[in-house]
């Protein structure tokens, strides 16, 4: 590939406009969110900011009927038992991670989240652990177990059950005798917890239980006590799981009580392994009702799919039958999770606190979540610069379609990115966006307006406005922000392309990136009141040689902070795309160096993990997913997360023809 070619200003087919495409209503039934009710369980969870998930077994992935289930209805795994200490290290020193590395890399392909279960359990413990009688001993074997498991999945790991199961039954609320107990004592929770945060600081770390549904139980107080202990000394604890192994009645009726107290102490709560006997509708709905009413329960994990997947396949108590079909159950879960008003959560990104922004970055990647979808009238070879917004309960990407006859914009919306890849393409020439050069939109809500924007460029800096994002015919036809280009990008092109427009606005301007493939970087300013009129006084921004600052510029304001972040892509001396960066304090100032070099880069094929396989080498246009969708381009600077397009590094011809895809970064060293 020449990877300098750009992108042709051939007009895309006329084909296009002759297929005036039938417009189907379905019939929909608005949910909380406002947002329409979701078919699957992880699409309908993912509208409250929750996740809902399922225990994989790594032998039955050769199924089909149990992985097109799998796929289709969760967005979250955990292993049934491939992460258990018998599996990973059955003989002292020498781990195994193979059986649960299938299924990591599998979900993290399809975008789906891992909980990681469990690091220390005095069960399905090989014999030359249990069997160890010397403190010292035991406490090195836990914690070399621990930071070797954690580290080996660092970064992909959404949430592990660091412990599991270490208190009693019965009326002691103590913890019970295990040979973690018995040699190390009341501190190897602590202990565990600690070494744990070490090895994976950005994965949440959950003390998980069964038997601890019932509030005014021992057990659940024990526990209790525990966390608040932790909670008040600082010993790193982030959730605890409810295992909610429940019979034919259910929840107990203070399970909701019991999930509050323990959010209460500013940890999340979790339902992890849920299961109920004969699978009653009744029982289902109070369980998951009881999570939907508590902010802070983040989610739910059914213990298998099928009943004949269940380690209590007798008692029937999964919501889908033998055959894989969905039992009744699974209606009442559906619609508890389509929840009321009152039971929304708020985004969990934009809700925690801000960091600053690290100066080093790694990520770890999803495969390709988001593929071309040609139809009779769209060939399409590749989809493209990708823009984003989440926006009532759903993420909403608008991207460039490529092909040999050129450039237009498709838009598509799932709840969750397991649900990506099944959306719908809508070909945005069909609307009064039309036919020909357009490509890499930025889509945002204008406030003052109440109305979307997409920017894109035609030759020109373009803009259509719709009120209704959800309504891919409601684009207006493109106008110009300028009359013709600015001077001082005519003096300063060369023979470059003037591309990536990029709108971000203060409280009092707003502000126009763009680049030229020719090392600069252009900022032109209009008032919010004038806006999209008024934009002048065009200045060079930043400037370096052509390939260290090509193209695909992205400007946020992190959140809670006074800094803005600048990412440029620059062509490294492999010949591939990645992105540097740099911050400022305002978005007319001059801007400093932040991880802008090929061996510091903000991100790059070098610092990004690819756990589904090396599909791409190129890191190339997209942009961040951010906090909010209005004009200030916010980002949480809490664990970043970056959509791109990638291409399979094999791939050679005409540069409009490449095969990109879409994919979506996540950072793997956040601290909080
Ligand atoms: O016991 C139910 C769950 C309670 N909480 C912790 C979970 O980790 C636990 O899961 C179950 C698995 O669902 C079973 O699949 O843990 C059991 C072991 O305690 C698992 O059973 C084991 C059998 O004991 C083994 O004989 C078998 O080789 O499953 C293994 C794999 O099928």
């Amino acid at each position: 590939m020449n990877p300098l070619k750009r992108p042709g200003r051939r007009r895309a087919s006329v084909l296009g406009l002759l297929a005036v495409a039938a417009m189907v209503t379905p019939t929909t039934v608005t949910g909380a969110s406002g947002a329409e009710r979701a078919t699957t369980l992880g699409a309908q969870a993912a509208q409250s900011g929750r996740y809902f998930g399922t225990a994989v077994a790594a032998g039955k992935l050769g199924d089909g009927t149990y992985t097109s289930i799998l796929d289709r209805e969760f967005n979250s795994v955990t292993p049934e038992n491939e992460m258990k200490w018998d599996t990973t290290e059955r003989s002292r020193g020498s781990f195994n991670f193979g059986p649960a590395d299938q299924i990591v890399n599998r979900a993290t392909a399809r975008g789906q989240r891992v909980r990681g279960h469990t690091l220390v359990w005095h069960s399905q413990l090989p014999g030359w652990v249990s069997s160890l009688t010397d403190a010292n001993t035991l406490r090195s074997v836990m914690n070399n177990h621990i930071t070797t498991v954690a580290n080996h999945y660092k970064g992909k790991i959404h949430s592990w059950d660091v412990v599991n199961e270490a208190f009693a039954d019965g009326g002691s609320g103590a913890h019970r005798s295990s040979v973690f107990q018995n040699l190390l004592g009341d501190g190897f929770i602590e202990q565990a917890f600690r070494t744990a945060r070490t090895a994976d600081p950005a994965a949440k770390l959950c003390y998980n239980d069964y038997n601890i549904e019932n509030w005014s139980d021992a057990k659940t107080q024990g526990v209790y006590r525990m966390v608040r202990d932790f909670k008040s000394r600082g010993v790193p604890i982030d959730c605890v799981g409810f295992q909610a192994h429940f019979g034919t009645g259910g929840p107990p009726s203070s399970f909701q009580t019991t999930l509050s107290n323990f959010a209460a102490l500013g940890v999340d709560v979790q339902i992890t392994e849920l299961d109920i006997a004969q699978a009653p509708q009744a029982a289902y709905t109070g369980t998951v009702r009881a999570c939907m009413n508590v902010a802070r329960c983040t989610g739910i994990t059914v213990w298998g799919i099928r009943d004949s997947d269940s380690w209590r396949s007798g008692e029937n108590p999964l919501l889908f039958d033998r055959s894989g079909n969905k039992k009744a159950a699974y209606q009442s879960v559906l619609t508890a999770l389509g929840g009321t008003a009152a039971t929304q959560r708020a985004d969990t990104r934009s809700s925690r606190s801000a960091a600053a922004l690290p100066s080093r970055f790694s990520w770890s990647s999803s495969g390709p979540l988001i593929s071309p979808k040609p139809d009779s009238t769209h060939n399409i070879a590749g989809i493209k610069d990708p823009t984003v917004v989440r926006y009532n309960g759903k993420y909403h990407v608008f991207a460039s379609t490529a092909s040999a006859s050129g450039y237009n914009l498709v838009y598509l919306s799932f709840s969750d990115w397991s649900q990506a890849g099944s959306a719908t393409h809508h070909y945005l020439d069909r609307t009064a966006v039309g036919a020909g050069y357009r490509a890499a939109p930025q889509v945002f809500y204008y406030a003052p307006q109440r109305l979307w924007y997409l920017v894109y460029q035609t030759g020109n800096a373009s803009y259509s406005t719709n009120p209704d994002i959800d309504n891919p015919n409601g684009w207006s036809a493109p106008r110009n922000f300028y009359s013709s280009m600015p001077d001082i990008i005519r003096q300063n092109i060369g023979n470059g392309y003037w591309v990536d427009m990029w709108v971000i606005c203060d409280s009092a301007n707003c502000h126009l990136f763009s680049s030229d493939d020719n090392g600069h970087l252009y900022r032109s300013q209009t008032s919010v009141g004038q806006f999209p009129g008024g934009f002048t006084n065009t200045v060079i921004a930043a400037q370096d040689s052509k390939y260290a600052l090509f193209e695909a510029s992205n400007v946020y304001r992190v959140q809670d902070t006074n800094q803005y972040l600048l990412l440029v892509e620059a062509i490294g001396s492999d010949g591939r795309r990645y992105f540097r960066s740099w911050t400022a304090s305002s978005l007319a100032g001059s801007w400093t160096p932040l991880a802008a070099s090929e061996s510091n880069p903000f991100a790059r094929a070098s610092n990004v993990s690819f756990p589904a396989g090396s599909w791409t080498r190129d890191i190339s246009h997209g942009e961040m997913i951010r906090a909010g969708h209005d004009q200030t381009l916010s980002i949480n600077s809490c664990r970043l997360q970056y959509l791109y397009q990638g291409l399979n590094p094999h791939a050679s011809g005409d540069y409009n023809s490449l095969p990109w895809r879409l994919g979506l970064l996540t950072q793997t060293n956040s601290t909080c």
